[in-house]
């Protein structure tokens, strides 16, 4: 068992994610396994649920004459259009079957609002609204966190940038997470995490 101080943060292991998901990374589903292992060693585990109204601006299908994956300028900075995902209340939203769920002390959902995104598990894309995990993990004196899950080059990455800057001494278990990598992202990932004084390993 690690130190009650030492939480396990699980990112978006959610169908959509996985293989035949609508935003499938591959080899999304090879994870879940270990990271239920992994959850076992843990007295305070998080998981974090993408989690979008039907029109959410992340959408390409909002944005007449764009196809996923094209890049737009939104007011707080450049955003990824996605093919729609992660539904509020869809199949696809849902966390993988397999995933061990009932060891979670609690669901962080992002991506709420329609008009901004949220990769991070901390704050959404304009880097400032809160999700309020952050005083979650303060207020059970939490100072570690590891990290797993999806995608490793977008909500994986903007999560565990935002927790080195808050101060949390930060891992992210490189083998189990899994990257979408799109025009080199996740090597920019790797950088800005680095950068950032997160702890990659496999
Ligand atoms: C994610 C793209 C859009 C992720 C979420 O979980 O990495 N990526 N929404
Ligand atoms: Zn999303």
């Amino acid at each position: 068992m690690r130190p009650q101080s030492h939480a396990l943060l699980v990112i978006d292991v959610q169908n959509d994610f996985c293989e035949g998901g609508a935003l499938a990374v591959p080899g999304g589903s090879g994870i879940v396994a270990p990271i239920n292992a992994l959850m076992a060693e843990f007295g305070a585990v998080v998981l974090s649920q993408d989690w979008h109204p039907e029109d959410h601006s992340s959408f390409a299908s909002q944005h007449s004459g764009k196809a996923p994956l094209e890049l737009i300028d939104m007011p707080y900075g450049p955003q990824v259009l996605w093919p729609d995902h992660c539904v509020q209340g869809s199949a696809g939203a849902s966390f993988h079957s397999d995933l061990e769920t009932n060891w979670a002390d609690v669901v962080i959902r992002k991506g709420y609002r329609r008009s901004i995104d949220s990769y991070s598990a901390f704050f959404e894309n304009d880097h400032k609204t809160p999700t309020g995990l952050e005083g979650y993990l303060r207020s059970r004196n939490i100072e570690h966190v590891t990290l797993v899950g999806l995608a490793l080059d977008f909500c994986v990455n903007f999560s565990a940038v935002d927790a080195a800057h808050l101060g949390f001494s930060v891992e992210v278990r490189c083998d189990l997470c899994r990257a979408i990598d799109l025009n080199g992202s996740l090597e920019a990932a790797r950088i800005a995490m680095l950068d950032a004084g997160v702890q990659l390993t496999d």
